[in-house]
């Protein structure tokens, strides 16, 4: 990897553990307890993620390759000829990513995502199958907004945000997302993203709830990764997994949550939770094609295309900033 791009990684991994801490303290020390959702993905988390997405209960990864397979020659119609620099937010494995890669013509590719160790192992097998495509991984939380390395010049952006990624954030939030990648991609850009659709209860839960026991093992790591990074001593015999569907804000909340009494500390600092209490994760919002096209239009969007699946679990929406 260039020199440059390096650096850039190791400056901004003080700053994450920084960012890491102040979000740990200040989530434990509110009257509800919660964490940004982002703080899973560690090396280990990001591990589990992917071992949810092959998980019979997890649907969404299998119904949008789904989506994205049938659909790739049209999605390569609408984005044209042009040589588009392809900017992946919150790239993980990127296991979609040849998807659209064999469906335009890319001039480059730039993962960003906020686990450094697992964008470089994902780029090396991306590397490895598209030798002649420059590729600039940057490791950055893509909720700001970011410089695009120099590299990639003045080659029209299409972003890419598969997964339903946009879903752990509230409508607000995910709006503002939505204008901040806006701003780092440019006006007249184009963005390929995936919504998961509101569904029956159970097959929600279930999938945020599997039998294998892996999603909850993924909720758990976050009170590991504190224990491990922030000198923490959450009990692991006093925690469980929750997972929950709020039919009034359509979204799968995770919650950490405390089996009794228990008394822990964080940097040296003493929290206690009740039996019943809980430390709130993550959201997982769920959208129809109405509320995903208003979403888009509120964070300086144009839908221009959906596709979608023969049984509506999950959308992918092309749009034009
Ligand atoms: C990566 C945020 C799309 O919300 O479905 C999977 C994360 N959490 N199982 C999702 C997740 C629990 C996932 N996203």
């Amino acid at each position: 990897m260039a020199t440059a791009v390096r650096e850039l990684i190791d400056t901004s991994r003080d700053a994450l553990r920084a960012q890491f801490r102040r979000d740990v303290l200040t989530g434990l020390s509110q009257q509800r307890k919660a964490i940004p959702a982002r703080w899973f993905y560690d090396h280990r988390g990001s591990q589990l993620f992917e071992e949810i997405t092959r998980l019979p209960e997890y649907y969404p990864t299998r119904v949008e390759t789904g989506i994205l397979m049938a659909h790739a020659t049209r999605i390569g119609r609408m984005v044209g000829s042009k040589h588009h620099v392809v900017v992946e937010f919150g790239a993980g494995s990127a296991t979609k990513t040849p998807l659209l890669l064999g469906a335009i013509w890319p001039a480059a590719y730039v993962p960003i995502d906020i686990s450094g160790e697992f964008l470089s192992e994902s780029c090396e097998a991306l590397a490895a199958r598209y030798p002649d495509l420059p590729i600039y991984p940057v490791e950055a939380d893509f909720s700001q907004p970011a410089t695009l390395p120099a590299e990639v010049g003045q080659h029209p952006r299409l972003g890419f945000f598969p997964g339903s990624t946009i879903g752990n954030m509230e409508p607000m939030a995910a709006a503002d997302l939505l204008r901040s990648m806006r701003r780092t991609l440019g006006a007249g850009s184009l963005l390929l993203i995936g919504f998961d659709r509101i569904k029956s209860e159970t097959e929600l839960v279930c999938a945020y709830d599997d039998a294998q026991g892996v999603t909850a093992a993924f909720n758990l790591n976050l009170a590991d990764r504190i224990n491990r990074e922030l000198g923490g001593t959450i009990p692991r015999d006093g925690i469980a997994h929750r997972a929950v569907w709020n039919d009034e804000r359509a979204r799968i909340e995770m919650h950490i949550a405390a089996t009794r009494d228990i008394d822990f500390e964080v940097c040296g600092r003493a929290f206690a939770m009740a039996a019943g209490e809980t430390i709130h994760t993550e959201n997982s919002h769920k959208y129809d094609p109405r509320s995903a096209d208003t979403l888009l239009l509120a964070g300086g969007w144009e839908p221009l295309q959906g596709f979608g699946d023969a049984d509506d679990k999950f959308m992918v929406i092309l749009a034009r900033a």
